[in-house]
């Protein structure tokens, strides 16, 4: 058995159901063009609704596996895609935390419209937050919804969002009130809306769908709003404890992987008379990819566990999960490059690939120093 999942962080269904992920993983093929990475997300999109995988993202009444979203299920999944594709990690992950908002805090209404359409793949879903001048500093968001009787119009740009250009729907931050945090709301708005319209993609070193949304008097109901006027900045913090230690498992996947591949490669390399494998230097290398990967793994597994079993509010440890993860990956990442030598900056290697991707997690969900303040500051009110 995979040796983490005897961690007590796991119960028996976490086992079955990476183990189950792990063989259905082994046997699908979906089709990856970096020039057309739009279509390998929806192909992944319905490969993983098709296996039944994205049930992890809501609650068992909206099809979800699970009575609630757990957290162990959702980095379980991450890690395990994220070994294999970072495609197949990021159309998963879209779809959880673009429904997530409607799946912890949505009316009746909203769940029933939307949550099971992301299980079966039908919806693909967007979380829409960042602006061109509000990405850390979400306060500073400028997007207005103005109330107009039972509508609210919506004015305004997002920017690096996410599944822009692909998604069925957006989950939406503007501001309906006063300057601050306390201003905010959320919205769910569909793709075909009038007025919405995605501005430019964006290309990236690691591609997937990306883009600005232009946001140009669209209309929308006032049943659309994703709990009550003025909450949209707590909503946008509850769903991002819940995924940002996800996130950190996506890292610890493309770490595995890294490490994986350079165990292969540096006992198969030939240098000096010997192999790689023998010079002290390439075990040290090992070895410090090996023990970060570990202490990752574990303040991951220790978020998502506290979050599952003990409190909801986890903002400290997904926080610490998130920061040391994505960045020990990058380091992981970037020695197995140096392992690898040539062929490991040669278009076409696994190990330049995760090179690339490991990189946006250091900034999406929260940027390292982010992380760092949040830290600092949640230890700081403690005492
Ligand atoms: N859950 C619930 N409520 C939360 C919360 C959470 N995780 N985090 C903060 N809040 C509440 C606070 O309790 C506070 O409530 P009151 O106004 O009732 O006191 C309020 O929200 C404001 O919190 P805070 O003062 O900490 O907000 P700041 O503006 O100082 O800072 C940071 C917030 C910087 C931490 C926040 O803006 C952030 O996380 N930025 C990064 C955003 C991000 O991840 N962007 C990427 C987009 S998604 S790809």
């Amino acid at each position: 058995m995979d040796e983490r999942l005897a961690w007590p962080f796991f119960d028996e269904s976490h086992r079955s159901f990476a183990t189950a992920l792990a063989r259905w993983l082994g046997e699908v093929n979906v089709i990856e063009d970096e020039a057309r990475a739009p279509d390998a997300c929806r192909g992944w999109v319905r490969a993983l609704a098709a296996g039944g995988w994205l049930g992890a993202c809501v609650q068992g009444r909206f099809g979800g596996v699970r009575e609630n979203v757990d957290a162990r299920t959702l980095c379980l999944a991450r890690e395990s895609l994220a070994y294999r594709s970072a495609l197949a990690d990021f159309a998963f992950a879209m779809q959880g935390l673009g429904s997530g908002p409607i799946s912890l805090f949505g009316s009746a209404e909203l769940r029933d419209a939307y949550l099971a359409k992301v299980v079966g793949g039908e919806s693909i879903a967007a979380f829409a937050l960042s602006e061109a001048a509000a990405g850390s500093d979400v306060a500073a968001l400028a997007t207005t919804a103005q109330r107009d009787g039972d509508e609210y119009v919506l004015n305004g740009e997002k920017s690096w969002i996410s599944n822009a250009g692909i998604a069925d729907f957006y989950v939406v931050f503007a501001r309906t009130g006063e300057d601050g945090t306390r201003g905010l709301s959320a919205f769910v708005v569909d793709a075909g809306q009038r007025g919405l319209s995605v501005e430019k993609t964006v290309e990236t070193i690691s591609p997937h769908p990306l883009g600005t949304l232009r946001f140009d008097n669209v209309r929308i109901a006032a049943g659309r709003r994703i709990g009550h006027e003025g909450q949209g900045f707590k909503i946008a913090m509850a769903t991002l404890d819940l995924f940002r230690s996800t996130v950190g498992a996506a890292a610890i996947g493309f770490a595995r992987r890294a490490l994986h591949e350079s165990l292969r490669h540096s006992k198969q390399r030939r240098l000096f008379g010997a192999t790689l494998a023998d010079l002290q230097l390439t075990q040290a290398a090992i070895a410090a990819m090996a023990t970060e990967i570990d202490a990752g793994a574990l303040l991951v597994y220790r978020a998502a566990w506290t979050k599952d079993t003990l409190r909801d509010r986890v903002t400290r440890e997904a926080a610490m999960a998130k920061w040391f993860a994505t960045e020990a990956a990058g380091r992981i990442c970037d020695r197995a490059v140096q392992i690898f030598g040539g062929r490991g900056v040669t278009k076409g290697e696994i190990v330049e690939r995760l090179y690339r991707d490991v990189r946006a997690l250091r900034i999406y969900e929260g940027a390292s120093e982010i992380q760092q303040l949040v830290i600092g500051k949640a230890l700081l009110g403690e005492t």
